[in-house]
Order: C-alpha cells, then sequence, then structure tokens
C-alpha cells in the first residue's frame, strides 16, 4: 500500500494512525511532480490534496474514506467499536472535526501574518473555530479515547487536527487555544503521551519544522 502526502498534513497523519495502529507496512511517498496540482498527481487525485492512497488496483482519495477502507481491509485491532451507535458516535466526531474544526480553522491560514492580516476573515475563523471546538468538547466521551475505552478512528482523527489548533491559534495571541475545553485538553495531553498517536503527533511537529524552516530559507 502506498500513501500520497508528508506527515504533517493532519489528514494523512490520520491514515498513518490507523496503519501503525494495525501494525499495516505501508510506502509513503510525497505528490510526483512536487505538487498536489501535478498532472501526474491529479491522475492519482483529481481533488488535488493529500492523502489518496494506492492499494493495487484501488485508488481512493480522502483520508476519512482511506480510513474506512483499512478499517475494513484490516479488520484486526479494529477502530470502530463493535457497537452500531458507539460506531456512529465515531464517525459524528470526525465529521464534526473535518466540517466544523478544519474548515473555518483553514480558512484562517491566510490571515496568519498579522501585517496582511483582514481582521473581518479572522474574527469569522477564529469565532467558526472555538464554535467547533465547543460542539466537539460536548461530543466527546472522555478524557483518554474519544469514544468508549479504547483507540477509534476518531482517535487517529482528532489529535492531529488539535495539532494545528494549537499551531494557529498562537498567531492570533492564543497559546492555549483548548483551555475553555476541559474535556478536548486533557484528551490532547493524553494523546500526545499515546503510544500510536504522540509518535504520530511527534512525526508531524518534526517535518511541520522542517517544512517552514526550508521555506523560510
Ligand atoms: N478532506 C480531505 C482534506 C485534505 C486536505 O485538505 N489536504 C491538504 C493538506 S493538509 C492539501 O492537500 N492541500 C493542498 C491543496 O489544497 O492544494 C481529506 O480528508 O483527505
Amino acid at each position: 500500500m502506498k500513501i500520497y502526502g508528508p506527515s504533517f498534513s493532519p489528514f494523512v497523519s490520520r491514515v498513518r494512525a490507523a496503519l501503525h495502529h494495525k501494525g499495516v507496512a505501508y510506502e509513503q511517498e510525497l505528490p510526483p511532480g512536487g505538487s498536489t496540482r501535478s498532472e501526474d498527481y491529479l491522475r492519482i487525485n483529481p481533488i488535488g490534496k493529500v492523502p489518496a492512497m494506492v492499494d493495487g488496483g484501488v485508488t481512493l482519495p480522502e483520508s476519512e474514506v482511506i480510513c474506512e477502507y483499512i478499517e475494513e481491509k484490516f479488520p484486526q485491532k479494529p477502530l470502530l467499536p463493535a457497537d452500531l451507535a458507539a460506531r456512529g458516535r465515531v464517525r459524528l466526531i470526525n465529521r464534526v472535526g473535518d466540517i466544523y474544526i478544519v474548515v473555518p480553522m483553514f480558512s484562517l491560514f491566510p490571515q496568519l501574518n498579522p501585517v496582511t492580516r483582514q481582521k473581518a476573515l479572522s474574527d469569522t475563523g477564529l469565532a467558526g473555530t472555538r464554535s467547533g471546538l465547543a460542539l466537539l468538547e460536548g461530543f466527546m466521551e472522555g478524557e483518554e479515547f474519544a469514544v468508549g475505552g479504547e483507540l477509534t478512528l476518531a482517535d487517529c482523527a482528532i489529535p492531529p487536527i488539535l495539532f494545528f489548533v494549537h499551531y494557529i491559534m498562537s498567531h492570533f495571541g492564543d497559546s492555549e487555544p483548548l483551555a475553555g475545553y476541559p474535556k478536548l485538553d486533557a484528551y490532547w495531553w493524553n494523546m500526545s503521551k499515546h503510544q500510536i498517536c504522540g509518535r504520530i503527533l511527534d512525526d508531524m511537529d518534526t517535518t511541520f519544522k522542517a517544512m517552514l524552516a526550508a521555506r523560510a530559507s
């Protein structure tokens, strides 16, 4: 199996967490042509985003779709609970992360530089991100795992998103962006020490810093 995309991407990280948990070997490559918009990469993933997965004759974009494929293809060490309602809660948490946190949060990327920042746009992005975090806080079941007492696909997806919550919100003077969300705050610290998720977060940190340093030089 091959995964396209860098380890600092929260969406690549979510797929890597699932593969590491299940002990599935994989190759990881950056998009051919050095860009998600290269012709070669668009042939693999017409959406033009990372990750993409190629597994034999199967090619899939979209991290959540890839994670569900991995879960079904490799049923060992399940990442979806046996209980139907709990599976619904895992998917709900991931949807809240993808739609109600990531979308407003990523709208803040063009606003990171205070010199060129447009206040109205950053206020909207900040308010949206915080209301997404409040929703997530409400849906989180515990402080150790998002749902139930074991690692699930929600724990593959949410910690990498929280990594970027810290990075982005710090540019707006909010160095403790989870302080108002006690469950999420405790969960973040627990996940950063978790055997699999902690390693994925460390990989994000290392590769993200390297990317920023390369961009600055
Ligand atoms: N919904 C997609 C989101 C993927 C995504 O936004 N990836 C970003 C990197 S973190 C990307 O590829 N951006 C490049 C671009 O938009 O050109 C998923 O879950 O896979």
